[in-house]
C-alpha cells in the first residue's frame, strides 16, 4: 500500500533545485511519484513504506545540498 508524505525543504532557490530534489527522491527504491513546489518549499512523496523509509528521504535531500525543515 502506498503512503504519501509532505516534507518541508529549506534552500531551494530555482527550478533547477526543484528538478534535483525530485530526481534524488525518485531514484530511491519504493518511491512512486514526487511533486516538488518551489513556492511552498516542500515535496510530496508517494512511496511504499515496505521498501523505503523517511530517514532515506532526509538523507537524499541533505546529500543533494538542501535541508529538511
Ligand atoms: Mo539553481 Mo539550485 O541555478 O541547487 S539549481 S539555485
Amino acid at each position: 500500500m502506498m503512503q504519501e508524505l509532505r516534507v518541508g525543504i529549506v534552500g531551494m532557490s530555482c527550478q533547477g533545485c526543484v528538478k534535483n530534489v525530485r530526481g534524488v527522491l525518485l531514484a530511491l527504491p519504493g518511491v512512486e511519484s514526487v511533486e516538488v513546489s518551489l513556492a511552498e518549499g516542500q515535496a510530496s512523496i508517494v512511496y511504499d513504506p515496505a521498501a523505503v523509509d523517511v530517514s532515506q528521504f532526509k538523507a537524499a535531500i541533505e546529500d543533494a545540498g538542501f535541508e529538511v525543515a
